[in-house]
């Protein structure tokens, strides 16, 4: 059994769609932020950076396994079921080098736009407008790649999409009135989070945790 440690983030979403993708069993362990409970001492064992998505595998390759940080998760649980990622050639680093962009780029500048312009209190007209810039610039990348193909590593749905797709969501809900209408203007993105969002396992992953 796999437990999954998340709350009802972006971030936290990633993990559990991939939970739904593979088919693997997993008890769903929230991580009440309104509690501070990321920063709970046994949480930090587990994941020591105090952030969601952790899980921890009791059938882990040579025992139990904790792994922290989403791309990792993502990576650890393709290669446990083989799937969503191929197990070598080009295909595989295509959906490694989008994972990446995700994980280095959509997370942390989605993220950021999140804090200036919606939850700080104090608005801050650079901050605001250099995260709204580069989101911007983030998404007409990801609509050159998607014109070229339908997911992002390809012809084929990866770990890619499944790590993208919640924030790509948060551009169309929570973010939205920050990004304003530049999401409008991309239609190979919109397809894809049509395609994205209309699969079972990522209603399903989108859902949880339940609170
Ligand atoms: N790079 C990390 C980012 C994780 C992250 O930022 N998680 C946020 C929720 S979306 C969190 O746990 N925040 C709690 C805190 O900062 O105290 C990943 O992708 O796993």
């Amino acid at each position: 059994m796999i437990d999954l440690y998340t709350w009802t983030t972006p971030n936290g979403r990633k993990a559990s769609i991939m939970l739904e993708e593979v088919g693997l069993p997993y008890r769903v362990q929230p991580v009440n932020f309104g509690r501070q409970e990321q920063f709970d001492p046994a949480f930090l064992k587990i994941s020591p950076n105090n952030k969601i998505p952790a899980i921890v595998d009791d059938d882990g390759p040579s025992g139990p396994l904790s792994v922290f940080e989403s791309g990792a998760i993502l990576v650890y649980l393709a290669e446990k079921t083989g799937k969503l990622l191929a197990a070598s050639g080009p295909e595989r680093y295509l959906a490694l080098e989008w994972l990446n962009w995700q994980m280095g780029g959509v997370g942390p500048m989605f993220g950021q736009l999140g804090f200036f312009a919606i939850r700080s209190e104090e608005k801050s007209a650079l901050a605001i407008n250099r995260f709204t810039e580069e989101c911007g610039r983030l998404l007409t990348v990801m609509e050159r790649r998607l014109q070229e193909s339908p997911y992002l590593s390809g012809e084929n749905y990866s770990v890619a999409d499944v790590i993208s797709y919640p924030w790509l969501h948060a551009g169309t809900t929570t973010l939205r009135p920050a990004l304003g209408q530049i999401l409008e203007t991309l239609p190979s993105v919109n397809r894809w989070l049509t395609a994205v969002g209309a699969r079972e396992a990522v209603k399903r992953g989108m859902a949880v945790p339940k609170v």
